[in-house]
């Protein structure tokens, strides 16, 4: 406020707001300056997850409860900024989930998005309406809202991978829905890649023809490993890196050219080794995976050192300098295309 209140008037107000409030009526000037900030002020906190120590817990879990006791054996990466809610950012959870030798996780569907980035382990499947992919190491498999979805493991390593859901966005809409499948696994509907083989070649089955079996919003759902770092590979070979992001490829949904799912982007990017970024804020918080390579994330002038396998969340407006000790591979999920729907998505570039 401009002028002092008085201290009569001052006396007066408090009196009014007290009268007021079992009324559900609160005096907008109070707070003002905290709800329309001039920058975005994010209570999330930087913070990084070293793999080896998270895996150990979910491990020690492992010998503890099943699978299909937990429904889903999952360590949530809770930002310590953030506590109580189970996210990583203001509008995104992240957690790590294990499946040991013979364990199924049973069939649900939500009206969550859920992401899953493969850690560690080979051969263990997540089945989306009924068709397996097949999970190598850092291959993305998506999981969109309201498809049924269950993992098995048939191999003989316990398997590892990052769940990426939209859950506290979903948690803002109050818009959440969720079922069980009867069965603990939905039946098997189709043989692994048909999906890529029908939708995932530039091609797809002409709309509401007997082949056109999966939704038209996103019919996509393995993104592997081999195929998106091949393409990283090229980009480095024959492009000079980005000054702010090195080399980067977005994963895109087919339908539309858009983001993998409604609410989240997801992103790869090769850092050669001896680059340092531009600095870059950005209103989407980012968690990241460290998929090879070392490093450091300079933040608000703290370095973090970044190992393969560990996930760094950076929240919204915090200026982010990455460099590359040897060639640096990252993925990246935001809800920057959530934040495009609304108009709200800004950068800034330093
Ligand atoms: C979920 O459905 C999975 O399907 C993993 O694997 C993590 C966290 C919160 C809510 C639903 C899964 C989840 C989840």
């Amino acid at each position: 406020m401009s002028a002092a209140l008085s201290n009569d008037a001052a006396t007066q107000l408090k009196a009014l707001y007290a009268e007021m409030q079992p009324r559900g009526l609160y005096p907008l000037w109070e707070v003002l300056g905290a709800l329309v900030t001039p920058q975005p002020r994010s209570p999330a906190r930087v913070h990084r997850w070293r793999y080896a120590e998270a895996r150990d817990y979910l491990l020690r879990a492992g010998d503890l409860i099943s699978a299909a006791q937990a429904e889903r054996r999952v360590l949530i990466m809770e930002n310590p900024g953030l506590p109580g809610s189970s996210s990583a950012t203001s509008s995104l959870y992240a957690g790590l989930q294990l499946i040991l030798p013979g364990e199924i996780a049973p069939c649900h569907r939500h009206a969550q998005c859920a992401l899953r980035f493969v850690m560690e382990g080979e051969g263990a499947f997540t089945a989306v309406d009924g068709e397996k992919a097949i999970m190598r190491p850092f291959d993305l498999v998506l999981t969109p809202g309201w498809q049924w979805h269950d993992h098995g493991n048939t191999s003989a390593q316990p398997m590892i991978w990052l769940d990426g859901l939209d859950i506290p966005t979903v948690l803002h809409f109050d818009a959440s829905f969720a079922e069980h499948l009867p069965a603990s696994a939905h039946p098997e509907t189709v043989a692994p890649g048909d999906t890529a083989l029908r939708y995932g070649r530039n091609m797809r089955p002409i709309r509401g023809t007997a082949a056109d079996r999966r939704h038209n919003s996103q019919p996509l759902f393995h993104y592997p490993y081999a195929e998106w770092r091949e393409s990283l590979e090229n980009l480095a070979r024959t492009t000079a890196p980005d000054p702010h992001f090195g080399h980067a490829l977005e994963f895109t949904n087919p339908a539309d050219g858009g983001a993998v799912m409604p609410t989240i982007s997801a992103h790869v990017r090769l850092l050669p080794a001896g680059f340092t970024s531009r600095p870059r804020a950005a209103t989407d918080g980012t968690i990241f995976v460290v998929v090879e390579g070392q490093g450091t994330a300079r933040v608000e002038g703290k370095d973090i050192a970044l190992q393969p396998r560990d996930t760094l969340v950076v929240p919204s407006w915090r200026e982010l300098v990455l460099q590359a000790g040897t060639d640096l591979i990252l993925f990246g999920y935001s809800d920057r295309t959530a934040q495009e729907k609304l108009g709200l998505f800004r950068e800034h570039r330093g």
